[in-house]
């Protein structure tokens, strides 16, 4: 029988704090997410490249609702909340209004594929000039660590305990596969949060995606694998290597599509 770590107690031995450093962009540097999540070291990607590329006056960040919302009170930038899945529609609506602004979403999986497809599709299909950012832990986190429609056969998830099984509960969406082939999409990438090497690379893709906005270029978009080892049922320590086992065996990290360079 599987072995999972149950998650409806609070750990016996509590978090502790590594260290009090505060990102740039970050207004506290404490927040009420699990130790061990990937989500804080993403938001943390964003915030950097956006304050490195001098854009803080000008970023609006429109938020999807999941775990990463913890973030929406203490970022330093102007902050939207949207409606489940709609996130790319209300920076449609910011970013036409004001054509002067940069505008991103944060979303996670369940929010922007299980919830809100239609959104992202249609507007990378229209070329919409945003950024749009999937934090993808192939879980509804923030309700449980349910299944949605990024996790990867195999994965463990609060509704497939014993791991996705294709005959039971379907097959993933690659949601960045299925927008590089949009036409309206400039830039489409994938990167990860699971080790140093990745986060410097994913910091990279999303830089890209922003100046690919600046430029004027188009639809980008930035699919970030996160760690969820709550959602995951398994020890907190062993979610990097989970992570690049099961979700980027098939979510593949990498740049899909970049019309800036062709
Ligand atoms: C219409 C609607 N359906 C369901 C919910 C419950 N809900 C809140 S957050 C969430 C999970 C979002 O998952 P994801 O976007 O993957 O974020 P994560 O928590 O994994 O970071 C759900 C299902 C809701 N608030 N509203
Ligand atoms: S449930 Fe998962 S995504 Fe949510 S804070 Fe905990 S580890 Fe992060
Ligand atoms: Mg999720």
């Amino acid at each position: 029988m599987t072995e999972f770590v149950p998650t409806d107690e609070a750990p016996e031995v509590p978090a502790r704090l590594v260290d009090d450093f505060v990102p740039d962009l970050i207004d506290v540097g404490t927040h009420n997410l699990c130790p061990g999540c990937g989500e804080p070291i993403a938001m943390r990607c964003a915030m950097e490249a956006i304050a490195e590329l001098g854009l803080t006056q000008r970023a609006v960040a429109v938020f999807g609702i999941g775990c990463y919302a913890a973030f929406s009170n203490n970022l330093d930038l102007e902050v939207l909340q949207a409606l489940h899945g709609r996130a790319p529609s209300l920076a449609t609506g910011v970013k036409r209004a004001r054509p002067d602004t940069i505008v991103l979403t944060i979303q996670g999986d369940g929010d922007m594929v299980s919830e809100g497809l239609q959104e992202v599709l249609h507007t990378a299909a229209r070329g919409e000039n945003v950024t749009c950012i999937m934090l993808n832990n192939g879980v509804f986190g923030e309700t449980g660590g349910h299944m949605t429609a990024t996790t990867v056969l195999g994965q463990r998830t609060k509704t497939s305990l014993d791991g996705r099984d294709p005959a039971l509960h379907g097959r993933p969406i690659l949601l960045s596969s299925l927008l590089a082939q949009i036409d309206g999409a400039a830039f489409v990438a994938r990167g990860a949060v699971n080790s140093a090497g990745s986060v410097a690379r994913t910091k990279k893709l999303l830089t890209r995606a922003l100046n690919s906005q600046v430029q004027g270029a188009g639809f980008s978009f930035v699919e970030i694998l996160t760690m969820c080892p709550t959602g995951w049922f398994i020890e907190t320590s062993e979610a990097p290597q989970y992570l690049e086992s099961h979700l980027a065996a098939v979510h593949e990290p990498g740049v899909l599509k970049d019309l800036m360079a062709s």
